[in-house]
């Protein structure tokens, strides 16, 4: 809804997360529970610009997703959600908010041509979220579909971004929304999920690499520094992250036992 009187328009009311970067003249905030995983693809936007952003508690968007579509800000199944106060705007969806905020950061193609391709990896990077985490934590891994998403799925995607690398997608001079989405899924993912990063770097070197600079932007590494001090390598949350990590700790003690 684009209107004056969105049931939110007074603000989060719980403490922001990010005091550092919160006033109450900020004119973005950002409605997303305290995990990384689809939030990060906004935040990191900012973080890498060193932007201010505020953050709303997890009360606060506890209380939006469950009301009503109708007594909604804007009607949405899940955030993230972004509060844009100076456009009186809120909108949900990932892949819309990502590049709403990239062109007000400056982050956003040049060409329509670059500017498709910066939307086609950042649609990849959502099919990988939803792929990781079993549509939504829909059902919990089991061991013959793990096996085949980390030995088949996971090394073709990453194989994909890192073809789309190779062919300057992503990995430019000139860094836009679709490079800090490849770090946020894969800097993400092995970060929080560091059995990962091995994977990575056999498929999609190129694409580890990126993330190693991405990460490295000090305003961004900032960021991340103060979020794994608050939550830790907590990733997609809930009992599909508890799956997640027991896949992947069944899978260390099968590479322990193959090496014994
Ligand atoms: N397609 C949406 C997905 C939103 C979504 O699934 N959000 C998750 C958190 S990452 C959630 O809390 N979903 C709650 C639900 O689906 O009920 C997007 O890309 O933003």
């Amino acid at each position: 809804m684009r209107g004056e009187a969105g049931p939110a328009s007074t603000g989060p009311k719980s403490k922001p997360k990010w005091d550092g970067f919160m006033s109450v003249t900020t004119r973005f905030t950002l409605y997303y529970w305290p995990i990384p995983f689809r939030g990060c693809f906004v935040s990191y936007l900012f973080a890498y610009r060193d932007h201010p952003l505020a953050m709303a508690g997890a009360d606060d968007v506890a209380e939006l997703r469950a009301r009503p579509p109708g007594e909604q800000p804007v009607p949405f199944i899940g955030p993230p959600v972004l509060w844009d106060r100076e456009a009186n705007l809120y909108l949900s969806q990932m892949p819309a908010i990502v590049p709403y905020v990239a062109r007000v950061l400056e982050l956003f193609p040049k060409t329509p041509a670059d500017e498709a391709l910066a939307m086609k990896v950042l649609m990849d990077c959502n099919d990988v979220l939803m792929e990781i985490c079993n549509y939504n934590g829909s059902k919990m891994w089991t061991p013959e579909a793990w096996r085949s998403f980390r030995g088949e799925r996971l090394p073709r995607w990453m194989q994909i971004f890192e073809s789309s690398l190779d062919r300057g997608f992503i990995g430019t001079d000139a860094p836009h929304y679709g490079d800090i989405g490849t770090f946020a899924l894969f800097g993400t993912m092995t970060r929080c999920l560091p059995e990962l990063a091995a994977d990575l770097k056999a498929h999609a070197p190129g694409v580890f690499d990126l993330c190693e600079r991405i990460g490295a932007q000090p305003s961004l590494k900032r960021f991340r520094d103060a979020e794994e001090a608050e939550f830790g390598q907590r990733y997609c949350g809930g009992q599909i992250e508890a799956s997640i990590r027991a896949m992947l700790a069944a899978d260390g003690l099968g590479a322990a036992a193959e090496r014994a």
